[in-house]
């Protein structure tokens, strides 16, 4: 039985409708999951309340979450412990690099511009994963979103693509630390999706049209089919599956 009747997930990051996360929200709702959303700063309350409202028989919970605050991470484990107790899985759909340093050359990369990619990035896993596990009594899922820039070099993801190579090691040091509890810790690795973070990204027009070209698949990946892969990861039947990362991208990263 692989429906999601009866569990819990804390999706974090649902800027608005074009979100990766909303995609996954969406996927974990139609399996039957109970959601938790969480969102940086009182800016996306709404918003994000408003989208989570067109989800039929949802009775979802949220916090403001802003993960750069270990105060404020642990603050909302605490209450969703308090308000929900046991979580069956996370999805952490967090990332953030400043305009500049997503153009251009990375030589030209600041310290300041660096360490706040990885401190958002993907140290924000990690203080995520530590406060959510407790919370996860019957072994758990966290899955979290890396991107191929993380693998080899993509013209202009530049300080993004140093935040995602740390991600995607972190992500198999935590899944080595967390599954002696039944914590699996695996990562999506999406092709370019439209999204309110992808804007960011210089040139990010021929990124998508290269897909288009050269895809085994011939076309973009959707929020629905990044979504699909995550409730997988989330589910019983990736029981076997921990320290992976799986991508999502129409075959794009096979090329040489
Ligand atoms: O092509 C793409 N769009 C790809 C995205 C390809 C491959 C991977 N990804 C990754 C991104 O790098 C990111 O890790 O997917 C993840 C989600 O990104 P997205 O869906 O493309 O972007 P967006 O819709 O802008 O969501 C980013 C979230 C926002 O959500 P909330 O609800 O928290 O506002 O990251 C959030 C941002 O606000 N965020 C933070 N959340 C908590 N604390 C913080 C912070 N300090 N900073 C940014």
């Amino acid at each position: 039985n692989f429906s999601l009747e009866g569990r819990t997930y804390v999706v974090m990051g649902v800027a608005n409708k074009r979100s990766i996360a909303w995609g996954i929200a969406r996927s974990l709702h139609h399996a039957g999951a109970r959601l938790i959303f969480t969102y940086a700063n009182e800016r996306f309350e709404k918003p994000v309340k408003d989208l989570a409202a067109t989800l039929e028989g949802q009775d979802a919970l949220f916090y403001e979450c802003d993960v750069t605050d270990d105060e404020a991470v642990k603050k909302t484990f605490t209450d969703i412990k308090n308000d929900v107790g046991t979580i069956h899985g996370l999805a952490h759909c967090i990332a953030f690099a400043k305009k500049e340093d997503l153009q251009g050359e990375f030589v030209d990369t600041s310290r300041d511009g660096f360490l706040t990619a990885q401190n958002i990035s993907s140290y924000s896993l990690v203080t995520v994963a530590r406060e959510a596990a407790p919370l996860m009594t019957e072994g758990g899922g966290i899955v979290t979103m890396t991107y191929l820039g993380g693998e080899r070099v993509v013209q202009n993801y530049n300080v993004m693509g140093v935040a995602k190579a740390s991600l995607d090691a972190t992500m198999r040091y935590l899944a080595n630390d967390l599954g002696k509890e039944s914590i699996r810790v695996n990562a999506i690795s999406a092709g370019p999706i439209r999204t309110l973070s992808a804007k960011g990204v210089g040139d990010f027009n021929s990124i998508l049209q290269k897909i288009e070209a050269d895809a085994p698949l011939r076309r973009t990946v959707t929020q629905e089919e990044v979504g699909d892969t995550a409730y997988y990861l989330l589910s019983d039947l990736s029981r076997g599956v921990t320290g992976e990362i799986i991508h999502v991208d129409s075959g794009y990263n096979i090329l040489g």
